[in-house]
């Protein structure tokens, strides 16, 4: 129920937005596309292991230093502090206006296909296939955490083809 309210607050907020961004060509557009890429079920390319922790930092296992389009990375998310903590992915823009959202809904839990947020000592999944050349932007969004620099930037590079 949550999920539905929260999409159809996106869906009119920003459909100018995502208009203007020409993000709607195939007619399937829904909030979770974007162009740093899209939730995939596939099986993924590499696994990388993330923990959260209360000094807001973002620990990747192995390290996250680049990103080829059309990979799929699956991310085990773990929140390793004592307080809650969420790891999101998308472009500036996208953690920009989710940002705002969490300002407005600081108790809000997450269980969209692009972030996951956790309490203490739970774990989670986001699997996300990369696409295009952006910079994507992993984000802990409860407020204060990102401006704190709970973030992590990795700019997408040209797949070999
Ligand atoms: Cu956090």
């Amino acid at each position: 129920m949550m999920i539905r309210i929260v999409f159809v607050f996106l869906a009119s907020s920003f459909a100018p937005v995502l208009l203007a961004g020409g993000a709607n060509d195939h007619g399937h557009s829904h909030a979770h596309e974007s162009s740093v890429g899209e939730a995939a079920a596939a099986v993924p390319d590499r696994i990388v292991e993330v923990a959260m922790l209360d000094s807001m930092r973002f620990v990747f296992d192995p390290e996250l230093e680049s990103l080829v389009a059309g990979e799929v990375v699956e991310f085990i998310v773990r929140n390793d502090g004592r307080i809650r903590h969420e790891f999101s992915v998308g472009n500036a823009e996208e953690q920009a206006r989710h940002a705002e959202m969490m300002r407005k809904m600081p108790n809000m839990k997450h269980a969209d296909p692009n972030a996951v947020t956790l309490d203490p000592g739970e774990t989670g999944v986001v699997k996300w296939r990369f696409a295009g050349d952006d910079t994507v932007v992993f984000a802990c969004n409860i407020p204060g955490h990102f401006e704190a620099g709970m973030l992590h930037r990795v700019k997408i590079e040209a797949g070999a083809s």
